[in-house]
């Protein structure tokens, strides 16, 4: 056995759980023996879409995934991915293969710990054959423990020397941190003390549903989410959907008429909370939070609680009595009346240019099935697809926007739906993002995918044509492209959607055997710029 199937074989066996990847001579081997000792691998037709699958696949199953590269351009490839996945706190391995130390002539070398660092992931390396256990188990730990996403490089002479012997250090399973009970005490008083208490949870809550929704019925809190936590507390009489842009009326009156806003596991950044517009002059606000830089990062806090959120919930709901608070019944009615986006009346837009994005999004929302994985591109139209699609839980929404960039929506869609094969895929993307990514089409077929991409087409760059309305717009549109025809080309069923009838095209779909995944196809009329988008801007 040579270093990079020891490499392989020990990240198995740590617990790694899926690899992704695009395989070139240098991480050949690497990924052979991952693949040898039980770890799934996909091959992607892009770095940049193996990243952010294996981000996705983590996110979804909250366990570690692998991404493996080739020396060089197979990083520098993938760092868009990487730097998603690294400001997300992903628990990612990279393992990028690296030339050797000598040879300092190699076209391939680039300086892969700087690209690493410089994009906020941890540089680490196997640094000879007798610390590769050593060197394997701290980058594992460090992107399990710390949750981080770790550029694991392996210099091409070092996998070629043979293995070191015996086995691998132990690695106990770390308890959660428990908070102070003194800030328990204190955040206890705070919460009986108030009359209208919001939960926002964020990614730090993701896996402590059940506790906070236990302790919102002892504390009569309304529950909320930031997006990438979207779907936490989904069929709750006392959920109110996601907090920030992508709000609904209802909720945004709901959380500014708050009292107490405690986040948890959340950073209260200026997208969850509309610039700090959502948070009340007078209203109290507690972070609850894992990570000390997290607290008061984007708003000044009255209090400040370090600790796990499942953790610090059920300590809270050791000490709490049962009250109202904000859990009156006008408020329960008007949540039942107009707490989803759907339930709020539009003028519909569908004409000439196509169908209107929200006529599509709801029409959507009634043809899928309900156990689904969401995954949205960036860009003007991306409200409509988080704001009214449901999801059934919190895994079932996957949202790579941590970097803003365009072009990961179907990287995730593929990512999640190996992560949660029960569930149907929708990639919701617009063309700009589609046509950046148009390599994973194939990837979608090859691998027996039944997802449904859907494309709002605006013909063009929506999200640039719409910030600048009086300016000259060539760079940022472009001619009709039949999209239809090209999904078809990678093997999709495809169904052009420009009014809501054509919606039944997607239901004939989702009655079919679905051998083969469905693109849609949507031209999509102009909204004029989402409201979402003004407040996007407002933080360049
Ligand atoms: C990688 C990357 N390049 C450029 C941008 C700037 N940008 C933000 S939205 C957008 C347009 C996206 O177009 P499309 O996917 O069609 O969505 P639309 O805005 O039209 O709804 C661009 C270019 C970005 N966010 N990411
Ligand atoms: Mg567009």
């Amino acid at each position: 056995m040579n270093v990079a199937e020891f490499v392989g074989s020990a990240l198995a066996e740590l617990g790694v759980g899926h690899a992704f990847g695009v395989v070139g001579s240098g991480n050949f081997h690497v990924t052979n023996a991952l693949r040898a000792a039980g770890v799934p691998f996909v091959a992607a037709r892009h770095e940049g879409g193996a990243a952010t699958m294996a981000d996705a696949w983590a996110r979804t199953t909250g366990r570690p995934a692998v991404l493996t590269v080739h020396q060089g351009c197979g990083l520098t490839n993938a760092m868009t991915g990487i730097a998603e996945a690294a400001k997300s706190r992903t628990p990612l391995l990279v393992l990028a293969a690296e030339t050797g130390a000598a040879a300092v002539r190699s076209n391939f070398r680039i300086d892969q710990n700087a690209l690493a660092t410089a994009v906020g992931a941890v540089a680490e390396r196997v640094h000879t054959p007798a610390s590769a256990a050593a060197d394997v188990v701290r980058a594992f730990r460090t992107a399990v423990e710390q949750r981080r996403t770790v550029v694991l490089n392996l210099p091409l002479d070092v996998q070629a020397a043979p293995a070191p012997d015996g086995p691998l250090p132990a690695v106990p399973a770390l308890a959660p941190v428990r908070p102070d009970s003194g800030a328990v005490a204190e955040l206890a008083a705070v919460i009986a003390a108030a009359e209208r208490p919001v939960f926002v949870a964020g990614r730090g809550a993701r896996s402590a549903g059940r506790e906070l929704r236990a302790l919102g019925t002892v504390s009569g809190a309304l529950l909320a989410t930031s997006a990438v936590a979207h779907g936490l507390f989904a069929g709750d009489p006392w959920a109110l959907g996601i907090s920030g842009g992508f709000a609904t009326p209802l909720a945004a009156e709901l959380i500014r008429d708050a009292d107490l806003v405690v986040g948890w596991g959340c950073a209260l950044n200026m997208w969850t909370t509309r610039h700090g517009t959502l948070l009340g002059p007078d209203t109290r606000v507690v972070q609850v939070d894992l990570d000390a830089d997290a607290i008061g990062a984007h708003r000044p806090v009255d209090l400040g609680v370090l600790g796990d959120v499942g953790a610090t919930a059920s300590d809270l709901l050791a000490v709490l009595t049962p009250r109202t608070g904000y859990r009156t019944d006008a408020v329960r009615a008007a949540i039942a009346d107009r707490g989803r986006w759907r339930d709020v009346p539009h003028d519909d837009l569908t004409g000439a240019g196509g169908i209107d994005p929200r006529t599509l999004s709801t029409g959507l929302d009634d043809v899928l099935p309900r156990e689904r994985t969401v995954a949205v591109d960036s860009g003007n139209f991306m409200g409509y697809p988080s704001a009214y699609l449901s999801v059934p839980d919190e895994a079932g929404f996957c949202f790579t926007q941590a970097f803003q960039s365009i072009g990961l929506g179907l990287a995730t869609a593929i990512g999640a739906a190996l992560a949660r094969p029960d569930r149907l895929p929708v990639a919701a993307l617009g063309d700009g993002g589609a046509l950046m990514a148009a390599a994973e089409l194939e990837t979608v077929v090859r691998l027996g995918l039944p997802m449904v991409v859907v494309v709002y087409d605006d013909r063009g760059y929506g999200a640039e044509v719409h910030h600048f309305p009086d300016a000259d717009h060539t760079t940022v549109t472009f001619p009709d492209l039949d999209l239809a025809v090209v999904g078809r080309g990678y093997g999709f069923e495809a169904v052009t959607v420009r009014t809501a009838p054509d919606l039944k095209g997607v239901a004939d779909w989702v009655a079919g055997p679905r051998r083969a995944p469905l693109l849609v196809h949507a031209p999509i009329a102009s909204d004029g710029g989402s409201w979402w988008l003004s407040e996007a801007f407002r933080g360049h």
